[in-house]
């Protein structure tokens, strides 16, 4: 087997270069391999989509090289995902989660890695897409009886968005009905803390290890 830093670097330049066969069947020899898929995605693909950001901020690549590099993360992660799924032990749930991302907000790369990871790790999962609407997310998580509403924000404009999803549970009466979990690149702590929300994420790893913390405390209060 070739060396694996070798392999992760070869997934990430396939993003970078906007390759969807490439990353796909990186992706499918990584399941042949039998390779840690946390691992794959973390140390293969996202550093890829990381550096076309990077690229994209210095004005070396544009719209389209965003858009291509976009659809070969998902060509891998669509490899990868029932999988990763497939790995949750059945019969078993860990806590119901409803997850999207805010209104006005069509970035949901990183929101699917999360709500795969989620389910991945025995978790119910419902996952309502990109470009949510607040009143949704709290109507679905209604109908689901869900214990956590997790929001994506990518756009320092959207994130605000996961203050008003906050405010119309609020508003509602159904704040303390359910644990709401933040993430996405322009979210912090702090800015958990601030609007109040119950819990921070930085990544899918994270989320899934918050996401039990949180209904831990919601069951038990
Ligand atoms: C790919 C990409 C796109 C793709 C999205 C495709 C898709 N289907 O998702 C396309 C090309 C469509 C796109 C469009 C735009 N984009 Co864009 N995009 C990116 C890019 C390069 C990567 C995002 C990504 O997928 N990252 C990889 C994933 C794995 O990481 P992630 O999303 O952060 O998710 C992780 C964590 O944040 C966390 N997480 C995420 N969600 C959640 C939820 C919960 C509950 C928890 C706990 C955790 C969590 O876990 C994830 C896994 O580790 C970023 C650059 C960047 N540095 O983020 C810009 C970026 C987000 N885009 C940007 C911009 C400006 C745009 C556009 C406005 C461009 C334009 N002029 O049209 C449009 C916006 C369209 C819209 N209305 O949404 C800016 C935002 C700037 C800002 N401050 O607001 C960025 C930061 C680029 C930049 N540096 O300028 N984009």
């Amino acid at each position: 087997m070739d060396d694996l830093n070798a392999i992760y670097g070869r997934m990430a330049e396939a993003i970078v270069v906007g390759d969807p066969e490439a990353a796909a069947g990186l992706a499918r020899r990584a399941l042949e391999d039998r390779l840690d898929l946390q691992d794959v995605i973390e140390k293969g693909y996202i550093p890829g989509i990381r550096r076309v950001g990077l690229l994209w901020e210095s004005g070396d690549y544009f719209l389209p090289e965003l858009i291509s590099s976009a659809a070969c993360m998902k060509a891998a992660m669509a490899v990868l995902k029932p999988a990763l799924e497939a790995s949750a032990a059945v019969g078993l749930s860990r806590g119901r989660i409803v997850i999207g991302t805010i209104e006005g907000d069509i970035h949901d790369i990183g929101k699917n890695l999360v709500a795969s990871m989620l389910a991945a790790n025995a978790f119910d999962v419902v996952d309502l897409g990109a470009d949510v609407k607040p009143d949704r997310f709290i109507d679905a998580a209604v109908e689901a009886r869900a214990d956590v509403i997790g929001l994506s924000a990518l756009l320092t404009t959207t994130m605000l968005g996961q203050r008003r999803v906050i405010e119309r549970l609020r508003e509602r009466g159904l704040r303390d009905r359910f644990k709401v979990l933040v993430g996405g690149a322009p979210a912090n702590r702090a800015w958990a803390a601030d609007i109040g929300a119950d819990g921070y994420g930085e990544n899918a790893l994270a989320a899934v290890a918050r996401a039990g913390e949180l209904v831990a405390e919601k069951r038990s209060s």
